[in-house]
């Protein structure tokens, strides 16, 4: 396993980029503050070998009215853009110079909040999508493996403030998770802004 800090990201397959120092602190302790206290958080269900649990972090859903979004068999209505969350977006845009018409906020309460493996490879997302996954709050690990293997190959720490993107074949040839762990840390809030296409 290595440990990379800032961008490219020599990986086979995947075109990863990690801007360690995207935002500077004030930015991201008021962004930080700010959306934790203004975001419904939601804890839905999943279901997981055949039982219904909570997932294991709290989300929230927010884009343009024709992104939904299909999340355990259910489709879910964004909620409309607030004002910061419209600027933040517009930030990420104009750095990855695409356009993004959703987002996920996924916030970890502690080391026991965690997302499991998986690669963001829903249809409505296209081939090749760009995910930008801006951090804020407490440094976790993110590690990256082959599709189809159990091996971590890579890992990155992602840090307050960091901006990760995510490219090209990355999604069909890795996975990824933010596994729970003992160590302490801070609560952190991260948002994967990604393009929906609308359903036909
Ligand atoms: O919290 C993270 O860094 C990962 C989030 C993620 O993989 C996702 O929202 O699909
Ligand atoms: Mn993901």
């Amino acid at each position: 396993m290595s440990l990379f800090d800032d961008s490219p990201l020599q990986l086979p397959d995947a075109e990863l980029e990690l801007d360690a120092q995207w935002l500077d602190a004030a930015t991201a302790d008021s962004w930080l503050a700010e959306l934790t206290a203004q975001v419904p958080w939601q804890q839905p269900q999943v279901q997981i070998y055949g039982r219904q649990l909570p997932v294991p972090r709290l989300l929230a859903w927010y884009g343009d009215a024709e992104a939904s979004y299909r999340y355990s068999g259910l489709t879910h209505q964004p909620l409309p853009w607030t004002p910061l969350l419209a600027s933040i977006r517009e930030r990420v845009v104009q750095a990855v110079g695409q356009p993004l018409n959703a987002v996920l906020l996924n916030y970890y309460r502690d080391g026991q909040d965690s997302m499991g493996w998986h690669s963001d490879d829903e249809a409505a997302l296209g081939t090749n999508p760009l995910i930008a996954s801006l951090n804020l709050g407490g440094a976790r690990r993110f590690d990256l493996r082959r599709r189809g293997q159990k091996r971590i190959e890579h890992s990155l720490v992602l840090q307050h403030g960091s901006l990760l993107v995510m490219r090209g074949p990355t999604q069909h040839h890795w996975q990824h998770q933010v596994a729970k762990t003992r160590s302490a840390c801070a609560p952190r809030l991260n948002l994967t802004f990604r393009l929906i296409k609308p359903s036909p």
